[in-house]
């Protein structure tokens, strides 16, 4: 499993720091390659690539399901890891960027998030609510899991006891859902959590979505706003090369319209730009989709299109 860091701050009239950095499978390099930090320096930030890092890698066979829960101690372990890099650069007033990967790893970068910025919320943009529990999960897959362990929702499991669940229902909201399991539609029922899903996009149009989203999780526009973008929101002619792919998803219009606006309350602390998968497609699909996340996270950092 690697990992690489970089961080960026700008330089006027903001001194904030950018940190980017990659994580649990090697799709996200192609960002990099593809002149990611370049693209942010361009714009203004300074970047600081601090470089390979590199996890523990726990063998399969040293790694056992815990209950459903697919390799648990090579995720955890890499979450920690994470969680522990994106807080140490948040403290520094830097804005860290973390590119994956698998969305599991969103454990750690919000972990890190709230470590700094406890009152922090968060808007997830995904085709999924990731909210499975290790009672709900059908797949075991611990991406589809990481919003639950950060709300402290569903049974305690040892191994990610270092999770503190400190993010409040109210402080989370979703944007681009259409791939809902029931028992996650029911942990979002019970405990109140906003979810935009395509139905509210294609009925209010994006522009009034992400006004009510903010409205919700950050009223006032004061708190500090950690951005987790899965690119499977996306439709997947906009971004195919990804893990788990589902047909309606946001436009590139849309996806970078969420993008634009987070930017423009200023309140922006952290950023995800995940499932990126290189890999899994053909080259034209796989650099179409890394273009895509790169023009993503530059609309994040300020890329305004006039
Ligand atoms: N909800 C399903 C499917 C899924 C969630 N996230 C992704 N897929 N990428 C699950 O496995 O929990
Ligand atoms: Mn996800
Ligand atoms: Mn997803």
């Amino acid at each position: 499993t690697s990992h690489i860091e970089s961080s960026v701050s700008r330089f006027l009239p903001d001194p904030k720091t950018v940190a980017a950095k990659l994580g649990v499978d090697k799709g996200p390099i192609h960002l990099v390659e593809a002149g990611l930090p370049k693209q942010l320096a361009e714009l203004g930030w300074k970047v600081q690539f601090d470089g390979h890092h590199q996890f523990e890698e726990i063998p399969t066979e040293d790694d056992p399901p815990i209950g459903k829960l697919k390799n648990p101690r090579s995720v955890s372990r890499v979450c920690q890891a994470v969680a522990k890099v994106v807080g140490d650069h948040a403290k520094k007033g830097q804005l860290p960027l973390t590119l994956g990967g698998d969305h599991s790893l969103a454990m750690g970068t919000i972990s890190g998030t709230l470590e700094k910025y406890p009152d922090a919320c968060v808007i997830w943009v995904d085709a999924h609510a990731d909210i499975n529990t290790a009672e709900t999960t059908d797949s075991g897959n611990i991406h589809g899991m990481p919003a639950s362990f950060l709300l402290g929702i569903g049974p305690k499991v040892e191994e990610f006891s270092w999770v503190k669940p400190l993010l409040k229902p109210h402080r989370i909201v979703y944007i681009g859902l259409r791939d809902v399991d029931q028992g996650e539609r029911r942990i979002l029922r019970e405990h109140g959590i906003k979810a935009f899903s395509m139905h509210e996009v294609d009925k209010y149009g994006i522009g009034r979505v992400v006004e009510m989203a903010l409205d919700h999780v950050n009223p006032g526009r004061k708190l500090p706003i950690h951005l987790s973008f899965d690119v499977d929101a996306l439709d997947p002619s906009v971004a195919p090369s990804t893990g788990t792919p589902v047909r309606g998803g946001l436009t590139f219009r849309e996806g970078h319209y969420i993008c634009e606006a987070v930017y423009e309350t200023g309140c922006l602390v952290a950023l995800d730009i995940m499932e990126v998968n290189p890999s899994l497609a053909d080259s034209e699909s796989a650099k179409q989709t890394v273009a895509v996340g790169c023009s993503l996270a530059r609309s994040a950092l300020g890329e305004t299109l006039l």
